[in-house]
């Protein structure tokens, strides 16, 4: 687990990893072996990044919407087949419908189905990090144990984080003044305090300006939970259809794509390079301070995704349901309320893991309705890690909170769009 540093402590940063204890189940090293991808350079990344939103008029199916999807596949071809009604291939149950709405939100059709939750192997998360700093207790209470749990209904999620251009079309639309902006600016890293990693409002800084240079096709950064909420609340609106946060379940569900790995990638951390913009050799450059929390760079010539901060979304290439950016990039905000303890609370009738396994999976867990954790604020699921963090922090299963209320310029979010039945 991750704690995102929130304005509403004391404005310092907790960043505090760790690992658990399990065993390894079958299919882990093939998962590893078949995820290999080689990085695009950067002179072609720009050349596949999704369009400025077109505007708020309702598109769905479009010509241009359609070519774009193809055009997207091509590049990054999946392989598709028939929707499964539960347990999904990871090659063979989604990807290939995307629509595209009126703002330029590409969402993927995923089919219903079940996975297991959470970390698998601690000691193979040990193994693969000999680097990180990660604490074994706060992975214990956050990832463990693995939970079996179902996502009972077919659902789009977005194929991009939220992107800025997304976003200027809700604020043009509503005036909508974000968290930040009425709280004093946003969070950016004390330039007097950098080696304590401590963050301070800034009222020179926001979703525009988060403190690095960002266009139209850059995740949108530096909004609270409740700026998320609100701009699916609006475009539900525009689209006459629900749009939503993911709740963690379905976020992890999504990013796993069928995998059972660290990484979709699989097991190697270093694999995510060329995956997923993480904290890396050009961060350390721009900022050693940052960089020697991380300590992950045993190899700076090898770990380089070529990204100091933000990169436009869809950088990289998309997991095997052709998300982008579900590694790295910015946190994305979950609706669940966290709790560090709520899957091994799901499953405290059960002795061990195993046995978890045989049950009955849970469905469409969503986090607590309230907890004592609470009392100390409305701490919200983040998910994927950012540009800012280690690849350990990026992980499938790794999960992080802030307050609701929080706005950083390593956060931001995509969006669901429910199906009807
Ligand atoms: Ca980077
Ligand atoms: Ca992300």
């Amino acid at each position: 687990m991750a704690i995102i540093p929130h304005a509403n402590a004391a404005r310092t940063t907790a960043a505090k990893p760790g690992f658990p204890v399990n065993n390894h189940p079958a299919g882990h090293s093939r998962q590893a072996q078949a995820a290999t991808a080689v990085p695009r350079p950067p002179s072609t990344r720009r050349a596949h990044r999704p369009a400025t939103p077109p505007g708020p008029v309702r598109t769905r199916f479009t010509a241009p919407a359609l070519a774009m999807a193809s055009a997207v596949a091509m590049l990054w071809p999946t392989t598709h087949g028939p929707v499964a009604a539960s347990q999904p291939d990871p090659a063979t149950s989604a990807g290939d419908d995307v629509i595209t709405d009126s703002i330029g939100i590409q969402l993927v059709a995923l089919p219903a189905g079940t996975f297991v939750m959470g970390l698998d192997s601690p000691n193979e998360l040990r193994a693969r990090h000999p680097h990180s700093s990660y604490n074994h207790v706060t992975v214990n209470e956050t990832e463990q144990p693995q939970a079996h749990v179902r996502i009972t209904r077919p659902f789009r999620l977005g194929r991009t984080e939220v992107t800025v251009g997304q976003f200027a079309a809700f604020v043009e639309a509503t005036n909508h003044r974000t968290t930040a902006e009425r709280q004093g600016g946003a969070m950016i890293r004390d330039p007097e305090a950098r080696e304590t990693e401590r963050f301070i409002p800034s009222p020179d800084h926001h979703w525009r300006r988060p403190g690095f240079e960002q266009t139209d096709v850059h995740p949108v950064t530096s909004v609270s939970w409740h700026d998320a909420v609100a701009f699916c609340r609006w475009l539900s609106e525009v689209e006459g259809a629900r749009y939503r946060l993911p709740t963690e379940a379905e976020w992890e569900y999504a990013c796993r794509a069928g995998t059972t790995t660290l990484y979709f990638t699989g097991d190697d951390p270093d694999q995510i390079y060329a995956h997923a913009n993480v904290a890396d050799a050009s961060l350390a450059a721009h900022d050693p301070d940052l960089m020697s929390r991380q300590q992950v760079l045993t190899d700076p010539d090898r770990q380089n995704d070529g990204y100091i901060h933000t990169a436009p979304v869809a950088s990289f290439k998309p997991n095997p349901w052709g998300l982008f950016d579900m590694h790295g990039n910015v946190w994305e905000w979950c609706s669940d309320r966290y709790q560090a303890d709520y899957y091994r609370h799901l499953t405290a009738h059960f002795e061990r893991a195993q046995q978890i396994l045989d049950q009955q999976p849970y469905d469409d867990p969503g986090g607590p309705d309230s907890t004592p954790q609470h009392e100390h604020g409305d701490w919200r699921s983040l998910r994927g890690g950012s540009w800012y963090v280690s690849p350990v922090h990026a992980r499938s299963s790794n999960r992080a909170f802030a307050d609701a209320n929080d706005h950083y310029p390593h956060i931001g979010f995509r969006v669901v769009r429910e199906i009807e039945p």
